[in-house]
């Protein structure tokens, strides 16, 4: 009788404990960030200026935690020249960007409201 109960504890605590280590491998997987995928959370920015000839803009950004960079104001290429038709300088905008062959790219934006 007193190894069934030792042997009920047992399996009690191991049953409760794994669900939380596989929680905490999530976790820190999350937080990694290398391999984030595309619909993370889209940045805030201001555009300051449109580069149609050269693909790119110039946003000034608030903080990028998946690229560990601080508010700032920097160019950007963008994905599709479309992209630089729907802005203009001074909007207000919410966008993805990823690091494309080394270069950091507008992959999709939007009007912020
Ligand atoms: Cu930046």
């Amino acid at each position: 009788m007193k190894n069934t109960l030792i042997a009920t504890a047992l399996v009690a605590l191991l049953g409760s404990a794994a669900p939380v280590a596989f929680a905490q491998a999530d976790h820190d997987a999350h937080h990694a960030g290398a391999s984030a995928p595309a619909e993370a959370s889209l940045a805030e920015g201001t555009v300051k200026k449109i580069d149609k000839s050269a693909g790119k803009l110039t946003i000034a950004h608030g903080p990028l935690e998946s690229l560990g960079m601080p508010a700032m104001t920097m160019v950007f290429r963008a994905a599709e020249p479309d992209m630089l038709d729907q802005v203009k300088a001074g909007d207000k905008i919410r966008f993805a960007v990823e690091r494309v062959g080394g270069a950091l790219t507008v992959t999709s934006l939007e009007p912020a409201q």
